[in-house]
């Protein structure tokens, strides 16, 4: 008799113990209708960085402490630029930045800083901008966007 209250205890337990890992791993599977946290957090990022390129001619993801985002901010400020049409996003002050790096990566092949973009378009990082303003490019994307 007391075999079988103890076998009953534990098939109990058994199926509790099923039930709570059949639950939980509907829980975190992935489908197709339902984007990953990381998808969610690339989405967002997506929807900012989209939202800036549209909005400004020319926009630099930088960070405070970078000497290359220095370069190209340098670079770019020695131009009249319409104060309107140029954003300069810190991303070491956001708590989204690896996020956007991540997008940024998709859309210009890196996710280091600066990334500058004219007109909606990657312009380049940290050397070439530097050199851009040397050789007369970047003066030239600048017109074009109506930038200056
Ligand atoms: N040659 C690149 C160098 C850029 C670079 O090395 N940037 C560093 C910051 S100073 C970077 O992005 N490090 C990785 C990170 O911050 O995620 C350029 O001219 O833009």
């Amino acid at each position: 008799m007391i075999t079988l209250i103890n076998y009953l205890g534990y098939r109990k337990r058994m199926l509790r113990v099923s039930l709570i890992r059949a639950v939980r791993s509907i829980a975190t599977a992935s489908s197709p209708t339902s984007p990953s946290p990381r998808e969610v957090d690339m989405s967002v990022a997506k929807t900012f960085v989209d939202g800036i390129l549209k909005q400004y001619k020319v926009a630099v993801f930088s960070k405070t402490y970078c000497p290359y985002c220095t370069k190209a901010k340098t670079a770019l400020e020695g131009f009249k630029l319409r104060p309107d049409a140029y954003y300069v996003v810190e991303l070491d002050k956001r708590d989204d930045c690896n996020d956007i790096q991540d997008y940024l990566q998709t859309i210009t092949g890196a996710r280091s800083v600066p990334r500058v973009f004219i007109n909606g378009k990657f312009f380049g990082g940290g050397d070439d901008t530097a050199a851009g303003a040397q050789n007369g490019l970047l003066e030239k994307k600048l017109a074009e966007a109506g930038a200056i």
